[in-house]
């Protein structure tokens, strides 16, 4: 990832950003930083960038000249995204900072006195972008807020324990309290459920705090949440159907674009697959109009959508049985040699998985959740989670089939989603019957529907 910052401050940038983690994703080449000093491009004698206002009125704007040059300069003959920091711009947040973290290059640029000459902002920005509802003396702090949230959202920016999207069930919620040593500092105790070792009652406390805390500070997060477990809930009378669109949310990862009665229109963020239950042709046919651009896939569940989007050209990419295993307790692991894998083992991955691509498998391991079967020290298999929270990616090498390895990459996969408080379940391709049986043999339980991936053209 590619940041030029456009501003007449340019050590501010660099200075603010030297120290910490973003530093160091500059000296690691993870990303690269650019400042370019408009000043330097101004065709003045006397290096003058501003001038006043025609028309009249207060203070004094960038003149066009400059900033062009600058812009120029930085980006060559190439259009990448040009920023421009405002207070006039739509609020920063972090659904942006998702969306332009998938930008190869980004430029930023600052403002500075009362704005800048109208016509260089209508050739070079395509974003107005404000840091919020107050007023600053410039555009260089906004700059570097959205390096910052930008660049950590970045793949190996973050440290591989603290990964941006660390999935978990407090994502729509504030954060909870937390105390590390001693257990008594003036005279205040550490809340004794946390040295208790009990796991199940420290997960219960910190959510009850997470609540708690967002019902005071943010009420409006508050109800988001509320309005998001009420649908859970709902969708629970039907769990078997419903789980891929109940784990989405339950991870905090599903955003509900859509609700109304039986009309469901919900968008995995870690995956960007959108989920679709309709009541009827026509509703389905107005929540079809409603996903978001770009979207790839659909998944559906009732057979008059699946036929609503094949009416509108979009194909089939597989017709799946739904399984999944609604038990608390863990399954017996009866192949021992299975760990998670590292970047070193992708290879073998990617050398024996044709269904993804290599970068989605890659992402997956650096994400932590591929897990290896391993006879010695030679590789023999190996299970996934998807991005969207389905159990996948499950592959064995021929030699060792019918040996209870692949029960036991299922077992081992099934548990860690257990230990996160998720609920294992994964979507079988039509025909694969070894797979459904393994499935069943497992205790899974099987959907009456099928889900069907749709391919949005
Ligand atoms: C007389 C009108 N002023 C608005 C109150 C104009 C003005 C104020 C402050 C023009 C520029 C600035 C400097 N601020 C920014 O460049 C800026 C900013 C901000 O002030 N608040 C929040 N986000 C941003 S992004 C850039």
């Amino acid at each position: 990832m590619k940041f030029h910052a456009l501003t007449l401050f340019p050590e501010m940038i660099e200075q603010g950003l030297k120290p910490g983690i973003i530093g160091r994703a500059v000296e690691k080449g993870l990303i690269s930083l650019n400042t370019v000093n408009i000043r330097e491009y101004t065709r003045d004698r006397h290096g003058k960038v501003d001038d006043y206002p025609y028309g009249g009125g207060a203070g004094m704007l960038m003149q066009a000249q400059p900033v062009y040059d600058a812009w120029r300069a930085a980006v060559g003959d190439r259009k990448p995204r040009t920023i421009y920091l405002t207070p006039q711009g739509r609020p920063f947040s972090q659904s942006m900072a998702r969306e332009l973290a998938k930008e190869e290059e980004l430029v930023l640029l600052c403002g500075h006195y009362e704005g800048i000459d109208q016509r260089v902002l209508e050739e070079i920005v395509t974003d107005y972008v404000s840091a919020g509802d107050y007023v600053l003396t410039g555009g260089e702090l906004p700059a570097m807020v959205m390096i910052d949230a930008i660049a950590r959202l970045v793949p190996g920016v973050l440290g591989n324990e603290d990964s941006a999207e660390e999935e978990s069930f407090h994502n729509d919620l504030l954060e909870y309290p937390q105390y590390t040593r001693p257990e008594v500092w003036h005279g205040k105790r550490v809340p004794e459920v946390l040295l208790s070792g009990n796991h199940g009652k420290v997960s219960e406390w910190r959510l009850e705090q997470s609540k708690e805390r967002t019902a005071g500070f943010r009420p409006d997060l508050y109800e988001k949440y509320r309005e998001k477990q009420r649908l859970i809930l709902r969708l629970s009378k039907d769990k078997r159907n419903n789980i891929h669109i109940m784990e989405s949310l339950a991870r905090g990862k599903g955003e509900i674009l859509y609700h109304q009665g039986g009309d469901l229109l919900v968008q995995d963020r870690a995956s960007s697959v959108c989920m679709l239950t309709a009541e009827k042709a026509e509703s389905a046919g107005r929540l079809a109009e409603m996903l978001p651009e770009g979207t790839r896939w659909v998944i559906v569940s009732q057979d008059f959508v699946r036929e609503l989007f094949a009416d509108k050209g979009c194909g089939l990419f597989g017709s799946c049985s739904q399984y999944l295993y609604t038990n608390k307790v863990f399954l017996p692991v009866r192949y021992k040699e299975i760990r998670r894998l590292t970047e070193e083992d992708t290879p073998y991955v990617t050398a024996h998985y044709a269904h993804d691509t290599e970068e989605y498998v890659r992402e997956r391991v650096r994400a932590g959740v591929m897990y290896g079967a391993f006879s010695g020290e030679r590789q023999i298999g190996f299970i996934g989670i998807h991005t969207e929270g389905s159990m996948g990616l499950l592959y064995v090498e021929e030699e060792f089939r019918r040996r209870g390895v692949a029960e036991a990459l299922e077992a081992f996969c099934a548990n860690r989603l257990l230990e996160k408080g998720f609920t294992p379940y994964g979507h079988i391709m039509e025909g694969n019957t070894p797979s459904e049986h393994l499935q069943e043999k497992l205790g899974f339980y099987r959907a009456s529907r099928c889900v069907y991936w749709m391919s949005i053209t």
